[in-house]
């Protein structure tokens, strides 16, 4: 047997037993990758049938693992969802848990456990390499950029981490390495700030012409890093300050080398790719090569990423002991705020598949995702349309390595590790969806879904994205009208007042 595949390791704490240590014999403990996709769309896979963009990494994944295709992450926006997948436990539930600024305080507090602690727990060498958004150190605005930070990844599980601290478009623009600006020069420190811009230093609203490589479309004027406009101020760490073109590259090198070092396993990899979040810049490389403009070239650079990671894993004879999580923190947007022509070369493409709404959006294209899940020996290859959440992979994982989990933790995480390999095809009987105005819904697996009534605006401004706020309850039946354009609320009241406490029922616990 390969090292990590050894049938007697799994070491539990088994309640009643006077906190003796008992093995699990039946546990296995293949490597986990996550590869989190940043905001692409259900249909923005060729996989998913929409898609005018090929991905055949991702394809093959897919055709040699389960295709999801009734799959949500818990949030249609990366802090919650995150927050969510991580810990186990719904983001609304908990304060200051929304879109978080790059000098957010850690949205995750060292003592709530973590999908990275239980492995780590369990014996896995675990890393997190590449977007984070969850916040770092105590408070907003009090990290000191140019020393270790702390809280950080470290603190909630992961031994190895290689972060971005929020989003392409948000200061500071570098690479932090176990919780240390990488590529600092002490002389040139590094300050941040979301209140006010940094006496003598140039913003976009002073600087047009400083925007070299892209231009905002709206919000996004604030300092200009490597020619770019981004939210947020930032002053020096010019020597650190990343390239926007090469992060794709980055990310992925950085979990080539964490996988080499680590084949023997077991590992825990959670890559967050930036592809295809704004600003999109892909490697030249890619450029022009979608015909759809840079946010389809970034799904091409994602993808790459994809075959990267796949190609190396069969060439150190790893494949069939890891596990892969492929999926996205929420829906899609095409223009996020910069100018990058992603209406204009759209084309026949649908990033939300046959779904209304996108990111930030309580509709379905908000949260239900692209998800697949290969594991080769052990996954029959297949397409599930079980209803999935993101919300049950601590509890699923947990399942599979053997660590029982007390009470507290992943308190809304449910083992469907059947469900996750294929082994069954009922999943869970709702999920809960999030939307950008914390507005909730419920969707149940015969396809019922309910809107919360809420007061924000009925489509995004800037986005053009439609959120699905509407003053009015809204039921929809997705099953036969998955594009949620007849709100049966008024027809179907018995209906309504199921789901209706169903999700009462949660908020309550
Ligand atoms: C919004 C940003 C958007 C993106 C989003 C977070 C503006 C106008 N829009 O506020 O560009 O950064 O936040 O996206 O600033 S997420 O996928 O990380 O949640
Ligand atoms: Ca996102």
């Amino acid at each position: 047997f390969p090292g990590n595949l050894l049938s007697s390791v799994a070491l539990v704490a088994l309640a009643g037993c006077g906190g003796h240590l008992q093995e699990k014999k039946s546990a296995i403990r293949p490597n986990v990758i996550f590869i989190y996709a940043d905001d692409i769309g259900y249909g923005d896979f060729s996989c998913n049938g929409t898609s005018s963009v090929k991905t055949p990494n991702v394809d093959r994944l897919a055709s040699e693992g389960i295709r999801f295709t009734n799959a949500h992450a818990c949030a249609s926006t990366s802090t919650p969802s995150r927050y969510a997948m991580l810990t186990g436990e719904y983001a609304w539930r908990r304060k200051g848990t929304g879109i978080a600024n790059g000098d957010a305080g850690m949205v995750i507090p060292p003592e709530r456990m973590t999908i990275a602690d239980m492995f780590k727990q369990a014996g896995y060498e675990t890393a997190v390499i590449g977007k984070w958004h969850l916040g770092l150190g105590d408070s907003v605005g009090t990290q000191d950029w140019n020393h270790k930070i702390t809280p950080g990844p470290a603190d909630i599980g992961f031994d190895y981490s290689y972060i971005m601290a929020a989003t392409g478009d948000r200061v500071p623009c570098v690479w932090i390495k176990n919780q240390q600006v990488e590529n600092l020069d002490l002389n040139d420190p590094i300050e941040v700030s979301y209140k006010v811009p940094f006496p003598g230093e140039p913003t976009y609203t002073t600087h047009p012409e400083l925007a070299t490589v892209m231009h905002p479309d709206f919000g996004h004027d604030q300092s200009v890093i490597s020619g770019i406009p981004r939210i947020g101020y930032m002053k020096g760490g010019h020597s650190a300050r990343w390239k926007d073109a090469n992060i794709g590259d980055t990310i992925t090198i950085n979990a080539l080398r964490f996988i080499e070092k680590y084949k023997d396993g077991p590992f825990f990899l959670y890559l967050g790719t930036n592809d295809i979040h704004v600003p999109r810049v892909p490697h030249p490389r890619f450029t022009g090569k979608s015909g759809l403009g840079p946010r389809g070239d970034a799904i091409l650079e994602f993808d790459y990423t994809v075959g990267k990671v796949i190609g190396l894993l069969d060439s150190l004879g790893i494949a069939e002991n890891t596990l892969i999580f492929l999926s996205s923190d929420n829906g899609p947007v095409v223009n996020d705020g910069y100018a990058d022509l992603a209406w204009q070369m759209l084309g026949d493409h649908k990033p939300w598949g046959k779904y209304r709404g996108g990111k930030y959006s309580s509709f379905e294209a908000g949260t239900r995702i692209p998800c697949v899940v290969r594991w080769p020996g052990k996954v029959k290859p297949q397409v599930s349309d079980a209803l999935v959440s993101q919300i049950d992979w601590f509890a699923s994982l947990a399942k599979l390595i053997g660590v029982n989990l007390a009470d507290t933790v992943a308190p809304d995480s449910r083992d469907q590790l059947e469900v996750w390999l294929g082994k069954s095809s009922k999943g869970r009987d709702y999920v809960i969806e999030q939307s950008l105005n914390n507005n909730l819904s419920v969707l149940t697996s015969e396809g019922w879904k309910y809107i919360q009534p809420n007061s924000g605006a009925a489509i995004d401004y800037y986005t053009k994205i439609e959120l699905a706020n509407n003053p009015l309850p809204q039921l929809y039946d997705t099953k036969n009208d998955p594009g949620e354009k007849k709100n049966l609320a008024v027809s179907e009241k018995s209906r309504l007042i199921k789901l209706k406490k169903i999700l009462n029922d949660e908020e309550m616990k």
